[in-house]
């Protein structure tokens, strides 16, 4: 008999168990425990498949050895009947499913929703409509262009995807961070994608827009216009998916309890604020953190700083052209300014749970822009009419089959009896002989449910007309909202447009590209146009703008006014000669206001010592300045003469943001080259009420604009 080898995993050190850290349930040497609690409350079911102590097969055979396959001896060949091998391998190689065709990369958080009881007037949609009603909600954020593993802080358009799991039925609101679509119609999904995507070739570049092939695309397709010029605004790459706004995009109608309709907007307003990245931030993030979303969102859920979006509608009248003030409302590629018709604010949502599984939540979530409640319903919109047919048809190769509503993270909150039957990955053990209506078998049920029993009962619309494949005529003004986005955009946000345009058409290989978007750039405002050639080396064509534009003014991102600074960070830079006991007077400061404090030394561990030690959280090497909102000095830093943090300080300045120091750190600034007379460096003498006030406003402001003439002049 074969000696029992010793196992040649040595055991690990015991580390202290993670929040999400399974909780198998108590050994018992026979018989265990059927089924462990369901450790994810707001799921509704969690399949039993961690509820033994023991390492087991997955038909729940216990496992004496998983290092070593079953061999003809130690020397020898792997045995076919090693049932284990071939059971862990197998399921490994079938491991990844597809991803998204679009908006692959992403991250996401559970939360909840809660009604002001504003919507009441205009929706019977009771999670909208009923003050104070809270309903659990599951949100993703994404990139569009990327594959799953590529960087979030590229420039791309951000997907806001919103499943509010509602008493009525699930909701979706599957929307992006920009109002408008480069389509009208859905049909042309596919060539907008393909001309996106990495070229068919090499499959370069990735997660990009800056190549051929896109603006082959959107030059020759000019209602991409407008979509177009959001993103390459500060949109188009987020500080933050806590500071982004999302939009529903489409417009939608309302029908309030007595049947009246009525067509809205959906806007989603950060508490945080609307704040972007600066491009070179953008592209050191994309290298040094290609997580930099991803952890950003959960490191500030973690931290107790919920992100919280408000929820807002344009209530326009239901009127039989569908278009408010000229503008169509069927057309996808425009907005409605604010000014015109206010965001009226109906509800609050705050995430305030990261996922316990990557895989099993955010991979596996199904959104479905056909997941209606009653009280809600499409438009004839030819965008959205064709996405309530893509999201379903998707997630059936995505997901393997057409019972994914099952998957814990798709299932309904509200009860189901929808005599769907069989499939693949059918986990449903469905009760009854008859699956159909009318039965007398199964006593009748399921029943119909009519408008009062909170059926889904479509409000009957009138439809007639030609069958054509055609666009209505309003349709045709591709530039006029293009410029009214220019004209509503601060100097600072155009020069960011012009050196978007300008890096991206850079990037360009075909000259005739080039010098056909010059043309496009033309008919949105000559002085747009003219820069971007300048930057190219081109000459500036002629164009056409629209003369009677009016700028909306709510469509800026810069304030004037500090915001919120909750879920920022702050970096200081200490090391063991630092005024360490002000660190903490900082700290505890910051943390009054949901912001985080980070030590940044020379090398890790912690500096000081006795009692005023303090942890350090990053060291020269291990950071950038991408990391920070604002970076401090501390006294007793003076001699510090490091390159990293040179080019830290530097970074820090140049990206517009707050940076300063107190006492002797202000000489670690100035020896960075760092003009600390200039707007948002703040120089203090030492930590008191009004250094941390100052610090709270000039992050709250987010960057100090004021600075930028001086970064561009060195
Ligand atoms: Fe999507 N879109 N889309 N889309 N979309 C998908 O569905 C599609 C459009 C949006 O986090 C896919 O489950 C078509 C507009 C988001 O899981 C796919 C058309 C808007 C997400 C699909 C559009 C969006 C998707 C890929 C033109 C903003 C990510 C995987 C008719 C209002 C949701 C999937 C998540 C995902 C199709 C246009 C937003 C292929 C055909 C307009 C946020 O079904």
């Amino acid at each position: 008999m074969a000696a029992k080898r010793p196992s040649t995993t040595s055991a690990p050190k015991k580390a202290a168990p993670r929040r999400s850290a399974p909780k198998p349930a108590a050994p018992s040497a026979a018989v265990e425990a059927p089924t462990a609690p369901a450790r994810n409350a707001a799921l509704p079911s969690a399949l039993p498949t961690q509820n033994s102590r023991y390492l087991t097969t997955s038909q729940g055979v216990r496992l004496p050895d998983t290092d070593h396959s079953l061999k003809a001896g130690p020397r020898g060949p792997s045995l076919l009947e090693d049932f284990h091998l071939r059971e862990k391998i197998t399921h490994f190689d079938h491991e990844r499913i597809p991803e998204r065709v679009v908006h692959a990369r992403g991250a996401a958080a559970h939360g909840s929703f809660v009604a002001y009881g504003t919507a009441a007037s205009v929706t019977r949609a009771g999670f909208l409509a009923e003050k104070g009603r809270e309903t659990p909600v599951f949100v993703r954020f994404s990139t569009v262009l990327g594959s799953r593993g590529s960087a979030d802080t590229v420039r791309d358009v951000r997907g806001f995807a919103v499943k509010f799991y509602t008493a009525e039925g699930t909701m979706d609101l599957v929307g992006n961070n920009m109002p408008v679509f480069f389509i009208q119609d859905g049909i042309k999904f596919p060539d907008l994608i393909h001309a996106g995507k990495p070229h068919p070739d090499r499959e370069i570049p990735q997660a990009q827009s800056a190549h051929d092939t896109f603006w082959d695309f959107v030059s020759l397709h000019t209602e991409a216009t407008h979509h177009v010029i959001w993103a390459m605004s500060d949109r188009g790459i987020p500080r933050s998916y806590r500071t982004m706004q999302g939009f529903g995009v489409h417009t939608f109608r309302l029908v309030a309890g007595d049947g009246t309709t009525s067509l809205v907007k959906f806007h989603w307003k950060p508490v945080a604020g609307t704040h972007s990245l600066v491009w070179e931030e953008a592209q050191l993030a994309a290298g040094t953190d290609p997580d930099f979303h991803r952890r950003d969102l959960a490191d500030a859920i973690d931290n107790g700083a919920f992100p919280q979006y408000e929820l807002g509608v344009q209530v326009l009248q239901d009127s039989d052209d569908e278009t408010f003030e000229g503008i169509d409302l069927l057309d996808a590629t425009k907005i409605v300014p604010e000014e015109l018709a206010p965001v009226q604010p109906i509800g609050m949502l705050t995430l305030n749970r990261n996922p316990t599984n990557y895989f099993a939540e955010t991979e596996q979530v199904a959104f479905h822009t056909a997941n209606l409640v009653p009280g809600i319903e499409v438009t004839n919109d030819p965008l959205m009419q064709a996405r309530l047919f893509s999201y379903l048809d998707t997630q059936l190769t995505r997901l393997g089959g057409p019972n994914f509503t099952q998957l814990p993270i798709n299932c309904p909150h509200a009860g189901v009896n929808d005599m769907l039957r069989d499939g693949m990955h059918q986990m449903a053990i469905h009760d009854g002989i008859a699956p159909y209506r009318p039965n007398s078998l199964d006593d009748g049920v399921p029943e119909v449910a009519g408008e009062s029993e909170g059926g889904y009962v479509q409000t009957a619309r009138p439809v007639s007309g030609p069958v054509v494949r055609e666009s209505p005529t309003s349709f045709a003004d591709h530039f006029s909202q293009a410029r009214m986005f220019w004209l509503s955009m601060t100097p600072i946000e155009q020069l960011h447009i012009v050196e978007a345009y300008t890096i991206e058409l850079g990037k360009v290989l075909e000259k005739a590209i080039k010098e056909r978007t010059l043309g496009v750039l033309a008919d949105i405002d000559a002085d747009l146009c003219a820069q971007v050639a300048a930057g190219l080396g081109l000459p500036v064509p002629s164009g056409s703008p629209a003369s009677d534009v009016v700028p909306s003014p709510a469509l800026s991102q810069i304030v004037t006014e500090p915001g919120p600074i909750a879920g920022r960070v702050v970096g200081v830079i200490a090391g063991d000669g630092a005024d360490l006991p002000s660190v903490t007077t900082l700290r505890r400061a910051l943390a009054a206001e949901g912001a985080v404090l980070r030590i940044v030394a020379a090398t890790g561990g912690s500096v000081g010592k006795g009692r005023g030690k303090q942890v350090v959280d990053r060291t020269f090497a291990t950071t950038r300045s991408v990391e920070f909102d604002a970076v401090l000095v501390a006294d007793g830093m003076g001699g510090l003469r490091d390159v990293k943090v040179t080019v830290l300080l530097q970074e820090m300045f140049r990206h517009c943001k707050a940076l300063g120091a107190w006492g002797t750190g202000a000489q670690v600034l100035t020896d960075a080259g760092v003009d600390i007379g200039a707007p948002g460096v703040l120089i203090a003498e030492a930590v008191d009420r009004t250094m941390t006030r100052d610090l709270i406003a000039a992050m709250g402001l987010h960057r100090a604009w004021d600075r930028a003439p001086l970064v561009m002049k060195s």
